[in-house]
Protein backbone atom coordinates (compact mmCIF):
# COMPACT_ATOMS: atom_id res chain seq x y z
CA UNK A 1 0.00 0.00 0.00
CA UNK A 2 0.99 3.04 -0.75
CA UNK A 3 2.31 5.58 2.25
CA UNK A 4 4.90 8.67 2.28
CA UNK A 5 8.08 7.79 3.60
CA UNK A 6 9.91 9.92 6.60
CA UNK A 7 13.60 9.61 7.79
CA UNK A 8 12.98 6.40 9.66
CA UNK A 9 10.44 4.80 7.55
CA UNK A 10 12.31 5.00 4.67
CA UNK A 11 15.47 3.14 6.42
CA UNK A 12 12.88 -0.29 7.50
CA UNK A 13 12.07 -0.36 3.52
CA UNK A 14 15.34 -0.03 2.26
CA UNK A 15 16.40 -3.18 4.99
CA UNK A 16 14.17 -5.33 3.45
CA UNK A 17 14.18 -4.14 -0.84
CA UNK A 18 15.90 -6.91 -2.31
CA UNK A 19 17.68 -4.67 -5.35
CA UNK A 20 19.39 -2.36 -2.46
CA UNK A 21 21.78 -5.03 -1.03
CA UNK A 22 23.67 -4.46 -4.02
CA UNK A 23 24.31 -0.80 -3.34
CA UNK A 24 24.27 -0.55 0.34
CA UNK A 25 25.33 -3.22 3.34
CA UNK A 26 21.46 -3.16 4.10
CA UNK A 27 22.34 -5.05 7.35
CA UNK A 28 25.02 -1.86 8.41
CA UNK A 29 24.46 1.57 10.00
CA UNK A 30 21.93 3.14 7.86
CA UNK A 31 21.00 6.59 7.79
CA UNK A 32 18.56 8.75 6.20
CA UNK A 33 17.88 13.01 5.54
CA UNK A 34 15.61 14.33 3.63
CA UNK A 35 16.77 16.61 0.48
CA UNK A 36 13.96 17.57 -1.49
CA UNK A 37 14.09 21.05 -2.35
CA UNK A 38 11.78 21.21 -5.48
CA UNK A 39 7.60 21.77 -5.35
CA UNK A 40 6.61 18.37 -5.89
CA UNK A 41 8.67 15.39 -4.10
CA UNK A 42 10.10 13.91 -1.26
CA UNK A 43 13.95 13.06 -2.13
CA UNK A 44 15.84 10.82 0.70
CA UNK A 45 19.66 10.05 0.97
CA UNK A 46 19.93 6.97 2.70
CA UNK A 47 23.77 6.41 3.81
CA UNK A 48 25.82 3.16 4.93
CA UNK A 49 27.87 4.63 7.60
CA UNK A 50 29.99 1.30 7.61
CA UNK A 51 30.83 1.33 4.45
CA UNK A 52 30.33 5.06 3.12
CA UNK A 53 27.70 3.56 -0.01
CA UNK A 54 24.46 5.45 -0.38
CA UNK A 55 21.73 5.51 -2.54
CA UNK A 56 18.76 8.14 -3.20
CA UNK A 57 15.39 7.83 -3.53
CA UNK A 58 13.00 10.22 -4.92
CA UNK A 59 9.13 9.39 -3.87
CA UNK A 60 6.09 11.29 -5.62
CA UNK A 61 3.82 13.23 -2.66
CA UNK A 62 -0.16 12.88 -3.91
CA UNK A 63 -0.40 16.34 -3.78
CA UNK A 64 1.94 19.53 -5.15
CA UNK A 65 4.50 19.61 -1.97
CA UNK A 66 5.03 23.40 -2.68
CA UNK A 67 1.34 24.11 -2.33
CA UNK A 68 0.40 20.98 -0.25
CA UNK A 69 -3.04 18.50 0.16
CA UNK A 70 -5.67 21.26 -1.33
CA UNK A 71 -3.37 20.67 -4.66
CA UNK A 72 -3.97 17.32 -5.43
CA UNK A 73 -1.56 15.01 -7.88
CA UNK A 74 -1.07 11.97 -8.74
CA UNK A 75 1.82 10.02 -7.35
CA UNK A 76 1.88 8.07 -10.73
CA UNK A 77 4.14 11.03 -12.15
CA UNK A 78 7.34 8.55 -10.62
CA UNK A 79 5.60 6.21 -13.39
CA UNK A 80 6.67 8.87 -16.16
CA UNK A 81 9.87 9.53 -14.63
CA UNK A 82 11.13 5.87 -14.01
CA UNK A 83 10.63 5.60 -17.76
CA UNK A 84 12.29 8.82 -19.18
CA UNK A 85 15.51 8.35 -16.72
CA UNK A 86 15.70 4.57 -18.53
CA UNK A 87 15.70 6.13 -21.66
CA UNK A 88 17.77 8.91 -20.96
CA UNK A 89 20.06 6.43 -19.35
CA UNK A 90 20.31 4.24 -22.09
CA UNK A 91 20.79 7.13 -24.74
CA UNK A 92 23.53 8.81 -22.64
CA UNK A 93 24.75 7.22 -19.97
CA UNK A 94 27.09 9.45 -17.50
CA UNK A 95 25.18 12.55 -18.13
CA UNK A 96 21.97 11.23 -15.97
CA UNK A 97 22.20 9.21 -12.85
CA UNK A 98 21.88 5.74 -12.72
CA UNK A 99 18.36 4.25 -12.17
CA UNK A 100 18.23 1.34 -9.69
CA UNK A 101 14.75 0.53 -8.97
CA UNK A 102 11.55 1.63 -9.57
CA UNK A 103 8.56 0.95 -7.19
CA UNK A 104 5.12 1.33 -8.40
CA UNK A 105 3.48 0.99 -5.26
CA UNK A 106 5.42 3.33 -3.28
CA UNK A 107 5.61 5.33 -6.17
CA UNK A 108 9.44 6.16 -5.53
CA UNK A 109 12.74 5.75 -7.93
CA UNK A 110 15.39 4.32 -6.38
CA UNK A 111 18.95 5.96 -8.59
CA UNK A 112 22.39 6.82 -7.89
CA UNK A 113 23.57 8.93 -5.43
CA UNK A 114 25.48 11.92 -6.86
CA UNK A 115 27.65 12.26 -3.54
CA UNK A 116 29.26 15.39 -3.81
CA UNK A 117 27.27 17.13 -6.88
CA UNK A 118 25.24 20.31 -6.25
CA UNK A 119 21.95 21.49 -7.97
CA UNK A 120 23.68 24.46 -10.41
CA UNK A 121 21.23 27.23 -9.63
CA UNK A 122 22.70 27.82 -6.14
CA UNK A 123 26.08 28.11 -6.53
CA UNK A 124 25.53 29.72 -10.06
CA UNK A 125 23.98 32.76 -7.69
CA UNK A 126 27.34 33.12 -6.40
CA UNK A 127 28.96 33.26 -9.25
CA UNK A 128 30.30 29.35 -10.02
CA UNK A 129 31.11 28.57 -13.36
CA UNK A 130 31.20 25.17 -14.59
CA UNK A 131 33.28 24.11 -16.91
CA UNK A 132 31.37 22.54 -20.77
CA UNK A 133 27.74 23.02 -18.38
CA UNK A 134 26.47 24.12 -22.00
CA UNK A 135 28.56 21.82 -24.16
CA UNK A 136 27.59 18.71 -22.02
CA UNK A 137 23.62 20.10 -21.99
CA UNK A 138 24.02 20.35 -25.32
CA UNK A 139 25.02 17.12 -25.86
CA UNK A 140 22.63 15.31 -23.99
CA UNK A 141 20.00 17.08 -25.88
CA UNK A 142 21.49 15.85 -29.01
CA UNK A 143 21.74 11.83 -27.96
CA UNK A 144 18.25 11.87 -26.32
CA UNK A 145 16.20 14.20 -28.57
CA UNK A 146 17.84 12.45 -31.83
CA UNK A 147 17.19 8.76 -30.30
CA UNK A 148 13.60 9.75 -29.32
CA UNK A 149 12.19 11.24 -32.67
CA UNK A 150 10.83 9.58 -36.00
CA UNK A 151 14.60 10.26 -37.51
CA UNK A 152 15.56 7.23 -35.27
CA UNK A 153 12.75 5.53 -34.45
CA UNK A 154 10.32 3.47 -36.85
CA UNK A 155 6.85 5.47 -36.74
CA UNK A 156 5.44 2.22 -35.04
CA UNK A 157 8.12 1.80 -32.52
CA UNK A 158 7.79 5.43 -31.51
CA UNK A 159 4.08 5.43 -31.31
CA UNK A 160 4.58 2.18 -28.99
CA UNK A 161 6.98 4.49 -26.54
CA UNK A 162 4.52 7.31 -26.86
CA UNK A 163 2.02 4.75 -24.72
CA UNK A 164 3.71 5.19 -22.00
CA UNK A 165 3.74 8.85 -22.00
CA UNK A 166 0.74 10.64 -21.78
CA UNK A 167 1.50 12.64 -19.30
CA UNK A 168 -1.78 14.29 -18.63
CA UNK A 169 -1.18 15.83 -15.61
CA UNK A 170 2.53 17.18 -15.60
CA UNK A 171 1.75 18.84 -19.07
CA UNK A 172 -1.33 20.20 -17.64
CA UNK A 173 1.19 21.71 -15.15
CA UNK A 174 3.36 23.44 -17.74
CA UNK A 175 0.32 24.13 -20.08
CA UNK A 176 -1.13 26.43 -17.05
CA UNK A 177 1.40 27.43 -15.11
CA UNK A 178 3.93 28.43 -18.09
CA UNK A 179 1.76 29.67 -21.07
CA UNK A 180 -1.94 30.61 -19.67
CA UNK A 181 -1.81 31.90 -16.12
CA UNK A 182 1.36 34.50 -16.63
CA UNK A 183 -0.47 36.58 -19.65
CA UNK A 184 -4.01 36.35 -17.09
CA UNK A 185 -4.30 39.53 -14.69
CA UNK A 186 -6.67 37.18 -12.81
CA UNK A 187 -5.21 33.94 -12.34
CA UNK A 188 -5.14 33.07 -8.66
CA UNK A 189 -2.15 31.30 -8.60
CA UNK A 190 -0.20 34.07 -9.71
CA UNK A 191 2.02 36.08 -7.16
CA UNK A 192 4.48 38.83 -7.97
CA UNK A 193 6.81 41.95 -6.46
CA UNK A 194 4.48 44.63 -6.08
CA UNK A 195 7.21 46.66 -7.40
CA UNK A 196 6.87 45.33 -10.58
CA UNK A 197 2.87 45.72 -10.70
CA UNK A 198 3.29 48.27 -14.19
CA UNK A 199 5.18 45.82 -16.19
CA UNK A 200 3.33 42.95 -15.48
CA UNK A 201 0.27 45.14 -16.47
CA UNK A 202 1.89 46.41 -19.49
CA UNK A 203 3.30 42.62 -20.62
CA UNK A 204 -0.71 40.97 -19.84
CA UNK A 205 -2.08 44.09 -22.06
CA UNK A 206 0.63 43.13 -24.90
CA UNK A 207 -1.73 41.16 -27.55
CA UNK A 208 1.23 40.89 -29.83
CA UNK A 209 2.98 38.83 -26.77
CA UNK A 210 -0.09 36.95 -25.58
CA UNK A 211 -0.56 35.49 -29.51
CA UNK A 212 2.91 34.83 -29.68
CA UNK A 213 2.52 33.01 -26.22
CA UNK A 214 -0.46 30.54 -27.80
CA UNK A 215 0.87 29.76 -30.58
CA UNK A 216 4.13 28.44 -28.36
CA UNK A 217 1.22 26.53 -26.25
CA UNK A 218 0.04 24.91 -29.11
CA UNK A 219 3.00 24.10 -30.35
CA UNK A 220 3.90 22.32 -27.03
CA UNK A 221 0.72 20.50 -26.86
CA UNK A 222 0.93 19.12 -30.57
CA UNK A 223 4.15 19.06 -31.66
CA UNK A 224 5.28 15.37 -30.93
CA UNK A 225 9.02 15.41 -31.76
CA UNK A 226 10.90 13.58 -29.78
CA UNK A 227 10.83 12.54 -25.61
CA UNK A 228 11.40 15.89 -24.22
CA UNK A 229 12.83 16.42 -20.37
CA UNK A 230 10.21 18.82 -19.90
CA UNK A 231 11.59 20.72 -17.07
CA UNK A 232 15.05 21.57 -18.09
CA UNK A 233 16.10 24.00 -15.66
CA UNK A 234 19.28 24.85 -13.61
CA UNK A 235 17.45 22.98 -10.81
CA UNK A 236 17.36 20.37 -12.70
CA UNK A 237 21.38 19.79 -13.08
CA UNK A 238 23.76 18.77 -10.94
CA UNK A 239 27.20 19.08 -11.26
CA UNK A 240 30.96 19.08 -9.36
CA UNK A 241 33.92 20.32 -10.70
CA UNK A 242 34.13 17.62 -13.52
CA UNK A 243 31.27 15.85 -14.10
CA UNK A 244 27.82 17.34 -14.85
CA UNK A 245 24.43 15.19 -14.83
CA UNK A 246 20.49 16.51 -15.74
CA UNK A 247 17.85 15.38 -13.35
CA UNK A 248 14.48 15.17 -12.73
CA UNK A 249 12.45 13.95 -15.74
CA UNK A 250 9.15 13.47 -13.90
CA UNK A 251 7.52 15.97 -16.78
CA UNK A 252 8.94 14.44 -20.06
CA UNK A 253 6.74 13.50 -22.86
CA UNK A 254 6.83 13.82 -26.63
CA UNK A 255 7.04 17.77 -27.04
CA UNK A 256 8.74 19.81 -29.21
CA UNK A 257 12.47 19.73 -29.07
CA UNK A 258 13.06 23.64 -28.62
CA UNK A 259 11.18 23.05 -25.20
CA UNK A 260 14.12 22.00 -23.43
CA UNK A 261 16.55 24.17 -25.19
CA UNK A 262 14.72 26.99 -24.17
CA UNK A 263 14.55 25.65 -21.01
CA UNK A 264 17.64 25.93 -20.14
CA UNK A 265 19.11 28.94 -21.49
CA UNK A 266 15.88 31.17 -20.18
CA UNK A 267 17.68 30.29 -17.02
CA UNK A 268 20.95 30.57 -17.87
CA UNK A 269 19.48 34.29 -18.75
CA UNK A 270 17.69 34.48 -15.62
CA UNK A 271 20.60 33.98 -13.90
CA UNK A 272 22.38 36.72 -15.87
CA UNK A 273 19.20 39.14 -14.98
CA UNK A 274 19.83 37.94 -11.18
CA UNK A 275 23.35 38.96 -11.08
CA UNK A 276 22.57 42.93 -11.28
CA UNK A 277 22.54 42.57 -7.60
CA UNK A 278 24.30 38.85 -6.64
CA UNK A 279 27.12 40.61 -8.58
CA UNK A 280 27.53 44.61 -7.78
CA UNK A 281 31.28 44.87 -9.44
CA UNK A 282 30.21 46.08 -13.05
CA UNK A 283 33.62 44.03 -14.27
CA UNK A 284 32.86 40.73 -12.28
CA UNK A 285 29.15 40.96 -13.37
CA UNK A 286 29.78 42.15 -17.03
CA UNK A 287 32.31 38.64 -16.71
CA UNK A 288 29.99 36.20 -15.62
CA UNK A 289 27.31 37.34 -18.10
CA UNK A 290 29.33 36.61 -20.87
CA UNK A 291 30.17 33.51 -19.40
CA UNK A 292 26.33 32.61 -19.29
CA UNK A 293 26.41 33.68 -22.62
CA UNK A 294 28.74 31.95 -24.02
CA UNK A 295 27.01 28.63 -22.03
CA UNK A 296 23.99 29.16 -23.87
CA UNK A 297 25.75 29.48 -27.15
CA UNK A 298 27.93 26.32 -26.37
CA UNK A 299 24.70 24.32 -25.28
CA UNK A 300 22.89 25.25 -29.04
CA UNK A 301 25.83 24.73 -30.77
CA UNK A 302 26.93 21.06 -29.82
CA UNK A 303 23.30 20.51 -30.18
CA UNK A 304 23.07 21.35 -33.62
CA UNK A 305 26.02 20.00 -34.61
CA UNK A 306 25.30 16.65 -32.35
CA UNK A 307 21.78 16.53 -34.03
CA UNK A 308 23.10 17.36 -37.91
CA UNK A 309 25.93 14.37 -37.11
CA UNK A 310 23.02 12.08 -36.90
CA UNK A 311 20.98 13.51 -39.25
CA UNK A 312 23.78 12.82 -42.08
CA UNK A 313 23.23 9.50 -41.50
CA UNK A 314 19.79 9.12 -41.24
CA UNK A 315 18.98 5.90 -42.68
CA UNK A 316 15.32 6.69 -43.57
CA UNK A 317 14.70 7.85 -47.41
CA UNK A 318 12.33 10.48 -46.16
CA UNK A 319 14.58 12.45 -44.22
CA UNK A 320 18.09 12.58 -46.27
CA UNK A 321 16.24 15.83 -48.04
CA UNK A 322 19.09 18.55 -46.90
CA UNK A 323 16.52 21.57 -47.50
CA UNK A 324 14.49 19.96 -45.17
CA UNK A 325 16.83 19.34 -42.60
CA UNK A 326 17.71 22.98 -42.36
CA UNK A 327 14.48 23.94 -41.95
CA UNK A 328 14.15 21.39 -39.17
CA UNK A 329 16.71 22.84 -37.46
CA UNK A 330 16.08 26.64 -38.07
CA UNK A 331 12.47 25.50 -36.51
CA UNK A 332 13.92 24.18 -33.85
CA UNK A 333 16.16 27.56 -32.86
CA UNK A 334 12.79 29.33 -33.42
CA UNK A 335 11.01 27.56 -30.51
CA UNK A 336 14.23 27.52 -28.62
CA UNK A 337 13.95 31.38 -28.62
CA UNK A 338 10.33 30.94 -27.62
CA UNK A 339 10.17 28.83 -25.10
CA UNK A 340 13.24 30.12 -22.94
CA UNK A 341 11.33 33.88 -23.30
CA UNK A 342 8.23 31.63 -21.92
CA UNK A 343 10.12 30.16 -18.97
CA UNK A 344 11.72 33.55 -17.93
CA UNK A 345 8.50 35.43 -17.85
CA UNK A 346 6.68 32.56 -16.03
CA UNK A 347 9.28 32.50 -13.39
CA UNK A 348 8.66 36.24 -12.14
CA UNK A 349 5.09 35.89 -12.33
CA UNK A 350 3.70 32.97 -12.07
CA UNK A 351 2.93 30.78 -9.24
CA UNK A 352 6.23 28.86 -9.04
CA UNK A 353 9.47 31.72 -8.68
CA UNK A 354 13.52 30.76 -9.07
CA UNK A 355 15.89 31.24 -5.90
CA UNK A 356 18.03 33.27 -8.49
CA UNK A 357 15.36 36.48 -7.99
CA UNK A 358 13.47 35.27 -5.12
CA UNK A 359 16.63 35.67 -2.98
CA UNK A 360 16.67 38.93 -3.14
CA UNK A 361 15.23 40.60 -0.43
CA UNK A 362 15.20 44.41 -0.88
CA UNK A 363 12.27 44.45 -3.24
CA UNK A 364 13.53 47.53 -5.18
CA UNK A 365 16.32 45.70 -5.93
CA UNK A 366 14.86 42.28 -7.01
CA UNK A 367 12.83 44.57 -9.23
CA UNK A 368 15.54 45.81 -11.17
CA UNK A 369 16.49 42.05 -11.64
CA UNK A 370 13.64 41.12 -12.92
CA UNK A 371 12.71 44.33 -15.15
CA UNK A 372 15.84 42.97 -17.29
CA UNK A 373 14.40 39.51 -17.01
CA UNK A 374 10.92 40.65 -18.29
CA UNK A 375 12.82 42.44 -20.84
CA UNK A 376 14.42 39.55 -22.09
CA UNK A 377 11.58 37.18 -21.82
CA UNK A 378 9.21 39.48 -23.73
CA UNK A 379 11.90 39.74 -26.55
CA UNK A 380 12.04 36.30 -27.07
CA UNK A 381 8.13 35.35 -27.04
CA UNK A 382 7.32 38.17 -29.59
CA UNK A 383 10.38 37.97 -31.59
CA UNK A 384 10.83 34.31 -31.58
CA UNK A 385 9.20 33.61 -35.39
CA UNK A 386 11.92 36.10 -36.64
CA UNK A 387 14.95 34.63 -34.87
CA UNK A 388 17.42 33.23 -37.67
CA UNK A 389 20.54 32.42 -36.16
CA UNK A 390 21.94 31.73 -31.93
CA UNK A 391 23.82 35.70 -32.79
CA UNK A 392 19.48 36.68 -32.91
CA UNK A 393 19.05 35.22 -29.18
CA UNK A 394 22.35 36.36 -28.03
CA UNK A 395 21.66 39.98 -29.14
CA UNK A 396 18.66 40.25 -27.28
CA UNK A 397 19.96 38.77 -24.18
CA UNK A 398 23.39 40.84 -24.43
CA UNK A 399 21.33 44.47 -25.15
CA UNK A 400 19.04 43.74 -21.44
CA UNK A 401 22.55 42.74 -19.57
CA UNK A 402 24.69 44.85 -21.37
CA UNK A 403 27.42 42.67 -22.55
CA UNK A 404 27.86 43.92 -25.82
CA UNK A 405 31.15 42.19 -26.64
CA UNK A 406 29.86 38.80 -25.56
C1 LIG B 1 3.51 22.88 -9.26
S1 LIG B 1 5.04 22.50 -9.89
C2 LIG B 1 5.73 24.02 -10.32
C3 LIG B 1 6.93 23.91 -11.17
O1 LIG B 1 7.93 23.14 -10.55
C4 LIG B 1 8.56 22.31 -11.51
O2 LIG B 1 9.94 22.40 -11.42
C5 LIG B 1 8.04 22.75 -12.86
O3 LIG B 1 8.84 23.74 -13.44
C6 LIG B 1 6.69 23.25 -12.52
O4 LIG B 1 6.15 24.12 -13.47
MG1 LIG C 1 11.92 18.97 -10.77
Amino acid sequence: MYQPFDVDTIIDYVRQHPEALKHLDTAGQLEAVEVGDGNLNLVFKVFDRTTDRSLLIKQALPYVRAAGPSWPMPAERAGFEARALALEYECAPGLVPEPYWFDEVLMLNAMENLVDHRVIRFPMMEGKRYRDLGATIGDFLARTLYATSDFALDAADKREIMKGFFNVELCRITEDLVFTEPYLPDAPRNRWNPRIDADVADFQADEHLKSQAAALKYRFMNASQALIHGDLHTGSIMANDHDIRVIDPEFAFFGPMGFDIGAFIGNLFLSGASHEIHSPDPEQRRSYRRYLIDEAKAAWSTFEAGFRERLADVSSPSWTSQPFQDEFIASVLRDTAGYAGCKMLRRIVGFAHVADLDSIEDLDERARAERIAIRIGRRLVSEHAQVASFDDIVAIAAEALEVHDG
